[in-house]
């Protein structure tokens, strides 16, 4: 009968429907997990350990989910990039990459971000292991001399990139504004004789690779993806020489490996060592025995590896031009007892050295000379020229042609020549809301410039002397007049 066909029928849809569902159920069980951490409750409130790299903060362990208190600032320093050559740094906590964060899941992550008062640029941060708007970067924009606070609970563990997303993004991420943040599973991951932290970067400069002195950024080569330089840590020779990472032999050593580009994505290999094991893309899946890992620009890994015979094992980017001519080159420094069964050879500390100069030696000071005050026009134009290069260059960029949609021109600025109080003014007090440029608009921020009456006249003064402008000059009076004004 039809009837019972259609009982038949609505039996066998019955049965598949709770075939799937109990399937679903399995899949549903890992997304549980990070239901599971949102209702850890957290016990009493302490403040995170941050460290430098190479160096991670101590291992979570035992400890039960808390409040943490993360105190992060945000310094822009001229560093140097290999010998002769400095770079000026934008970072979070004073180096590149960025203090290592180490939480674990349940935490509930109170994060303090503090612009430094002479540092120039607005930021932000985007954690990925932020679930949340931005990864944080809605609600961390902080301007130079404030501090931001914002919270978030840390739900998936693994480890996770964090960055500078303000505009421009990737010449925030250039100037080295990344690092790691690690969420550790309940009880911790497993113990290990050593811990670093490593992080590659490629860095874009006006000279090339090798070219002395301050180097600034370069949009144009970060646009091609042409780096000058793929360092580890910031720098070239950041873990080579005096600075290796050491290990002895029979220990475990676990590295925490990220990525920050801006552009590029890292072959990660140990010259000599096999990975026991890798947490893939800093996740929780894990594969063994690898001689590469693959990290993603905007990405992690976990690699983890015994060491059993003594020497210098040299960390790479297998892309390999970049480590022998761009500077991805670090050293393992393993001491103890030769064992003629894994490895017979010679062992020697010199196989391999960078084509680029590694060689360490002490920054040069350069030749303080006390200078007399600048008095002719030329010679405060002149002074304005270097103050442009510090200050409003980063934005305005360096022959002031600004950067579409987020920094106007000041080259031929009919804005500027229109106006030479308003102009004093945008510098002196920063300037927000929409502004019409050339006849294109702009809406974003200038931040309130912190120099001298005389600084603002000369670059002001240098500003109307370049690039097609009126050729006005601006006195320090002039200025002293507008500052006067409310
Ligand atoms: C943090 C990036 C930044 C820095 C550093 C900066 N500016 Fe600006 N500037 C801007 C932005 C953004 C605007 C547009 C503001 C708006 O949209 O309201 C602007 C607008 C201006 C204007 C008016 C618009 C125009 O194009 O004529 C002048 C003049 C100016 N800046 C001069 C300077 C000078 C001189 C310095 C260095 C002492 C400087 N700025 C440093 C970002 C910056
Ligand atoms: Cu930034």
């Amino acid at each position: 009968m039809l009837n019972r066909f259609f009982k038949r029928r609505i039996i066998v849809i019955l049965i598949s429907i709770f075939t799937l569902l109990s399937c679903k159920t399995d899949k549903e069980t890992n997304k549980n997990d990070s239901l599971f951490a949102i209702n850890i409750k957290t016990q009493g409130q302490v403040e995170a350990e941050l460290t430098a790299p190479p160096f991670v903060p101590k291992p979570v362990g035992k400890r039960k989910a808390t409040k943490l208190t993360v105190n992060m600032e945000i310094i822009e320093k001229e560093a140097e990039m290999t010998d002769g050559v400095t770079y000026m740094y934008w970072t979070f906590g004073g180096s590149v990459p960025g203090s290592f964060i180490r939480t674990r899941v349940g935490d509930e992550v109170e994060f303090h971000l503090k612009n430094h008062p002479d540092n120039k640029l607005p930021h932000n941060i985007d954690l990925h292991a932020v679930t949340g708007p931005g990864g944080g970067a809605a609600s961390s924009f902080v301007a130079p001399g404030h501090e931001v606070v914002f919270s978030f609970k840390v739900i998936n563990p693994g480890l996770y990139v964090y960055h500078c997303a303000t505009a421009p993004v990737g010449m925030h991420i250039a100037n080295g504004m990344y690092g790691l943040i690690l969420v550790e599973p309940e009880g911790g991951l497993s113990p290990v004789d050593k811990e670093y932290y490593i992080m590659q970067g490629d860095f874009y400069t006006e000279g090339n690779n090798g070219e002395k002195g301050l180097q600034a950024f370069d949009m144009n080569k970060a646009v091609k993806e042409q780096a000058d330089y793929v360092v580890f840590n910031g720098k070239v020779g950041a873990l080579t020489g005096e600075n290796a990472i050491t290990a002895k032999v029979g220990e475990t050593v676990r590295l925490f490996v990220g990525n920050g580009g801006p552009n590029l994505v890292s072959s990660f290999h140990v010259i000599g060592e096999i990975f026991d094991k890798v947490h893939i893309e800093g996740g929780s899946l894990i594969n063994n025995d690898v001689q590469t890992t693959l990290i993603p620009a905007g990405g992690a890994a976990i690699v983890e590896f015994r060491v059993d015979v003594p020497g210098t094992f040299i960390i790479v980017d297998h892309s390999i031009f970049r480590t022998f001519n761009k500077g991805s080159l670090g050293m393992l420094k393993v001491t103890g007892e030769d064992n003629k069964t894994i490895y017979s050879g010679t062992q020697s500390d010199n196989v391999y050295h960078s084509e680029g100069g590694t060689i360490q030696s002490m920054p040069i000071d350069a030749n303080k000379k006390a200078v007399a005050k600048p008095t002719t026009l030329a010679e405060r134009i002149s002074d304005g020229k270097s103050i442009y290069n510090k200050t409003c260059f980063a934005c305005h960029q360096a022959n002031g042609e600004g950067l579409n949609n987020a920094f106007p021109p000041l080259a031929k600025s009919d804005f500027l020549n229109a106006d030479v109080n308003r102009a004093i003014e945008i510098v002196l007090k920063g300037k927000t809301g929409e502004v019409t440029v050339n006849g294109k608009k702009y809406n974003s921020v200038m931040t309130a410039q912190t120099l001298s009456d005389d600084e603002i006249a000369n670059v002001l003064s240098y500003v109307y002397s370049s690039w097609g402008n009126s050729n006005k000059e601006v006195t320090a009076k002039m200025v002293a007049e507008v500052r006067s004004k409310k």
